[in-house]
């Protein structure tokens, strides 16, 4: 069943390109370990995986960064690598390390990852979205989200955060055996979990292509652009309505290309990208949205307060959503965040 907001989000509406005085405002990550509501939510849970899985824990911490700040949107709290930990490939969060994987070591690995129970495996995320949505008052939207294929596969082969992607990208530029192959069983099972979260409640979707970066330029049109808008376009199919927001992170001037033909409404820039680049090149093209340096957060003050307006004079007046350059650093005190969604709604402060 699908259930859409009883009135179109301001977020949404922004993502198909309309503009405001003041910016709809969320901001990736906004839900973790920077809040001490979280911490203590998280210590109930197991491991990281049990709190993604338990909507009665993802709930809350969906819900925590809005009871605090005045934001126009919640992420439903999940995790990227769900999607690879659906497929069959063991995921666990080790503290202190992050996610670790058993990489994946040739064609026949990838021929064993499963779609098949896929949406079944992830049902918990599904219904964590329902209650969040029945919860979400007025013009607050819900988004969605996954991984982009190229970020998923970075962790699916190289097992965690790389220095160098060099298996990754030995992987895709020589040509080996099944990297094809779990490229498109990734675009699959991505399309199936946004729909089925769409189906579920959410109004947008964002796609996390963090890892684009570190592709050469026509790695970024072959193994970035190329499966998002193949993900794009199957969403819109099933879902008009519902808007797609790319982060393509660190691909410089790619991202023109990107906006041209990666099919998605919105994209999500990081903190490199000039802004009157930006005004130029890209919002002519697609709703855009960021892109304040995440340690701007966590110095707070006059600093942050300056770059945050530089940001709104210069994006402002093209559609333009507000948000980081990538995720909100777990040193981030909250009141920064607060003072940061005051000058982004009016200049008080
Ligand atoms: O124990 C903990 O609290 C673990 C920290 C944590 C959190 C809070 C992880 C492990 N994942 C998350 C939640 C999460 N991950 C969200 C929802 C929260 C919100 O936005 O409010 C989202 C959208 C993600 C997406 C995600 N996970 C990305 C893409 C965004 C990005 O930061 O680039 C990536 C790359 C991941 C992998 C991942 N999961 C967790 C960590 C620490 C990482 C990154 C590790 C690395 O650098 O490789």
């Amino acid at each position: 069943m699908i259930r859409p907001s009883p009135v179109r989000p301001k977020l949404v509406r922004c993502l198909h390109g309309e503009r405001f005085d003041v910016p709809p405002v969320w901001l990736m990550r906004q839900a973790g370990r920077y809040l001490p509501e979280y911490r203590a939510l998280r210590a109930r849970a197991k491991d990281f995986l049990d709190f993604c899985y338990r909507p009665e824990l993802s709930v809350e911490a969906t819900l925590q960064p809005l009871r605090r700040f005045e934001l126009d949107a919640a992420i439903m709290f999940s995790d990227i690598l769900v999607v690879p930990d659906a497929l069959g490939q063991a995921v666990a969060f080790e503290p202190g390390r992050g996610p670790v994987l058993e990489p994946l070591d040739g064609a026949d690995a990838v021929a064993r990852l499963s779609m098949e129970n896929l949406t079944g495996h992830l049902a918990p995320v599904y219904e964590g979205i329902a209650r969040v949505r029945e919860s979400l008052a007025g013009e607050l939207a819900l988004i969605g989200f996954a991984g982009a294929p190229w970020t998923l596969a970075s962790y699916m082969i190289e097992g965690s955060a790389s220095k160098d992607y060099l298996r990754l990208k030995t992987w895709a530029y020589g040509g080996q055996d099944g990297f094809r192959a779990l490229m498109d069983k990734l675009v699959d099972a991505v399309i199936a979990h946004l729909d089925a979260q769409i189906r579920a409640g959410c109004d947008a979707v964002q796609l996390f292509d963090s890892w684009a970066g570190v592709l050469d330029a026509d790695g970024v049109a072959t193994y970035s652009i190329a499966p998002i808008r193949r993900i794009a376009e199957a969403i819109h199919a099933m879902h008009p309505e519902v808007p797609v927001i790319a982060f393509a992170n660190r691909i410089g001037v790619s991202l023109e290309r990107f906006a041209r033909e990666a099919g998605v409404d919105a994209l999500s820039i990081d903190a490199g990208v000039p802004l009157a680049y930006a005004a130029e090149n890209l919002q002519p093209l697609v709703t855009v949205q960021g892109n304040l340096d995440p340690a701007l957060l966590v110095v707070g003050g006059e600093r942050m307060r300056r770059a945050v307006t530089d940001i709104l004079d210069a994006l402002g007046h093209g559609p333009f959503v507000f948000n980081l350059g990538h995720g909100i650093p777990q040193q981030t005190p909250p009141e920064h965040v607060r003072e940061l969604v005051d000058v982004v709604r009016g200049g008080k402060g």
